[in-house]
């Protein structure tokens, strides 16, 4: 009887701190603390794209050491230059400016193997840089950083079900500061926003963006301090940090988490990325913006209307990933 009871204890204790290991790792795993970096990236820029149209701007990349010692690239690192384009819905850099669906020949945009037959449509409004991936392949990457605000058209084969993952970054002039420089201000906060509809080849639309995508954040700034983050679980929470533009800001604060290499794989689980939010046109601000208004029809279809969606912080998170799983 003493040895049995030894062992029941033996168990019990066993079992007990197999539970308290298996809890940490898993908290660990779940609350990810952000590294921090403080001021303007000041290494490695170098300019991406340089528009000198209506509301003028040049995208640049740059690369700051965060306290922790790890190098970060600002607003992301991307694959702008030697990804492939995405055919233009709407691109004033290009002079494409069609007044409406009706008007753009979908049949002539070359169709990307994504691994299937059955090919489908993408169009997404990415305020203000995006890349497509499906089932963790890169299929097309946005061709206007920052401005002018552009849309795309994507065509693609694939095999359902298929994971279709985006990353989006919202661009900034004050390298890992978050901040641009806006109608006199020296340091606005900048906005972000993403919207998008899938069709299949019969045209009929098969996802729109919506709540049931998910979204976390990797990238968020400009932050007055450490502490108006909140890491609550896998919910990165920037939304207490002050969104007003400062006269000197300098010395504001982002956090940085790393991007896990295979995220836009099917296999990769998502299954603890908080949700994605969804915001207004009015909030995004898109009514003046005809890379989206031309296309009310296909974005704001009463039977299927796309949601601008971004994480719980559209001015702070500059860098979120977005994923949505197309079934059988
Ligand atoms: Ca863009
Ligand atoms: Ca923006
Ligand atoms: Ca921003």
């Amino acid at each position: 009887m003493q040895t049995h009871r030894s062992h029941t204890m033996i168990k019990a204790v066993l079992s007990s701190m197999l539970s308290t290991l298996v809890a940490t790792a898993s908290t660990a795993a779940f609350a990810q603390p952000p590294s921090f970096t403080q001021g303007e990236a000041d290494s490695n820029i170098s300019t991406l794209f340089d528009w000198k149209g209506a509301n003028p701007r040049t995208a640049k990349v740059g690369s700051i050491e965060s306290s922790d010692g790890l190098q970060w690239t600002v607003p992301a690192k991307t694959s702008f230059l030697a990804g492939s384009k995405a055919a233009d819905l709407y691109n004033e850099a290009n002079n494409v400016k069609p007044n409406s669906l009706e008007d753009v020949d979908l049949q002539s945009i070359p169709v990307v193997d994504a691994g299937g037959d059955e090919v489908f449509t993408a169009f997404v409004f990415g305020d203000n840089y995006f890349e497509l991936f499906i089932d963790g392949k890169l299929i097309a990457v946005d061709p206007v950083p920052m401005t002018p605000f552009n849309s795309n058209v994507i065509r693609f084969k694939a095999k359902r079900p298929f994971t279709i993952g985006i990353m989006g970054v919202d661009w900034e002039e004050r390298l890992g500061l978050g901040f641009e420089k806006f109608r006199g201000a020296s340091f606005h906060q900048g906005d972000a926003g993403l919207v998008a509809v899938i069709k299949d080849d019969s045209g009929k639309t098969i996802s729109v963006t919506d709540n049931s995508w998910k979204a976390q954040t990797f990238y968020t700034a400009p932050l007055q301090a450490k502490d108006c983050l909140v890491v609550n679980g896998s919910h990165r929470d920037s939304s207490n940090c002050a969104t007003d533009d400062v006269n000197d800001g300098r010395q504001h604060y982002a956090a940085h988490w790393p991007i896990p290499e295979n995220w836009a794989a099917s296999s990769f689980d998502v299954s603890d990325w908080p949700n994605a939010v969804t915001y207004t046109n009015d909030f995004v601000g898109v009514d003046n913006k005809p890379a989206y208004t031309n296309f009310t029809d296909l974005f704001d279809a009463p039977d299927a209307d796309a949601q601008f969606i971004w994480s719980s912080s559209l001015v702070h998170d500059n860098l979120v990933l977005m994923r949505t799983t197309i079934g059988d």
